[in-house]
């Protein structure tokens, strides 16, 4: 009795897994197993700028594009918040992580985190110095602009249009957000070729954090102090258009002409700066091109096929002089 009730209820559970095995094998015909997607995580600096949210956009449409899922997190141009963003990512296992450092230092310990967790790091955009150890053991590839450059090529610009040798040119410099490699860099190039220019004098700087608010408000106080030194400005030199901009309207307010009693240069080369140029405010810009989408998902897929990355990837850009603004301007994508 108690033998055949044993094997009657064998036979149940031998009936019950065969049937468990039938629903398992339908079961995995039904949701077929599908490519698992690449999920990235993004660390933004902010929005602070025409150059930021060109950027923001060419990554979001190039992501779609690929079909990478992209978890985008936008710092308000706080590290904390970028620190946080990079550790929420670290959490969530994403299969790879790329930001835009705000500031060049201070991202030692979350950088070992993320090594730590196996997930490979991008930088896109600004560069990084380390405290402790080399940055380049620490991210797989660094895409993006060449600053000193940049500023290179805006003082050459600078002296070629002035055409002066010998008088004083006394140029205000607005330069970036304090510590961030754009300004360190810019402002590098930029020194490094008026050092053969002695006649070339920075007379005021000061940071205009990359924004049109601070770069006007920045302007104002420079006209205002060297009115009260008894000093005349020739030229803006600003890191970025959107603080040129700022300081267009603080010139005009102040009842000058920019473009004219005020040579300006600034870079980046947005269309804000394209506008400005067409309407005689703008002397020149040199491209800073913020388009790094592509770049970045082509990176993503590669690192994740398991290719090798060159450390190294420059962006390729140019000078606008005003006079070929208007033939430029259609053409431009950010
Ligand atoms: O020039 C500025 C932006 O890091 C290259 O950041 C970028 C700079 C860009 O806010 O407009």
């Amino acid at each position: 009795m108690f033998k055949g009730i044993r094997i009657g209820a064998a036979l149940l559970a031998a009936a019950m897994l065969i049937l468990l095995a039938g629903c398992g094998a339908s079961n995995q015909g039904a949701t077929k197993p599908t490519e698992k997607k690449i999920v990235l995580g993004f660390s933004q600096i902010g929005a602070e700028s025409e150059w930021r949210t060109a950027n923001t956009e060419s990554i979001k449409a190039a992501a779609k594009e690929a079909g990478i899922e992209l978890k985008f997190s936008d710092a308000q141009q706080k590290q904390e918040n970028q620190l946080k963003a990079i550790r929420s990512f670290i959490q969530q296992k994403v299969d790879v992580i790329a930001f835009s450092p705000v500031v060049e230092t201070g991202w030692d310990a979350v950088l070992q985190e993320a090594k730590a967790a196996g997930i490979p790091v991008i930088l896109t955009d600004r560069a990084i110095k380390m405290s402790n150890g080399n940055p380049e053991d620490y991210y797989v590839t660094f895409m993006g602009s060449d600053f000193v450059e940049e500023g290179r090529r805006a003082a050459n610009w600078l002296v070629d249009f002035m055409k002066q040798d010998k008088a004083d040119v006394n140029i205000v410099e607005l330069q970036g957000t304090v510590g961030s490699a754009p300004a360190i860099d810019r402002k590098n190039g930029f020194e490094e070729v008026m050092k053969n220019h002695p006649n070339y004098k920075i007379i005021k700087s000061q940071t205009g954090d990359f924004t049109r608010a601070k770069g006007k408000e920045v302007m104002e106080s420079f006209l205002k102090s060297a009115k009260a030194d008894g000093q005349k400005i020739d030229v803006l030199f600003a890191h970025n258009d959107d603080m040129a901009i700022g300081a267009i309207q603080a010139i005009e307010e102040a009842g000058l002409k920019p473009g004219k009693d005020i040579i300006i240069v600034s870079i980046d080369g947005v269309k804000g700066a394209f506008e400005a140029m067409i309407a005689g405010k703008l002397n020149a810009t040199i491209e800073c091109s913020p388009l790094l989408g592509g770049q970045l998902m082509e990176a993503v897929k590669d690192l994740t096929a398991g290719k090798q990355l060159a450390k190294r990837i420059l962006t390729k850009e140019g000078v606008f002089p005003a006079d070929v603004a208007a033939k430029e301007l259609p053409s431009r994508k950010y």
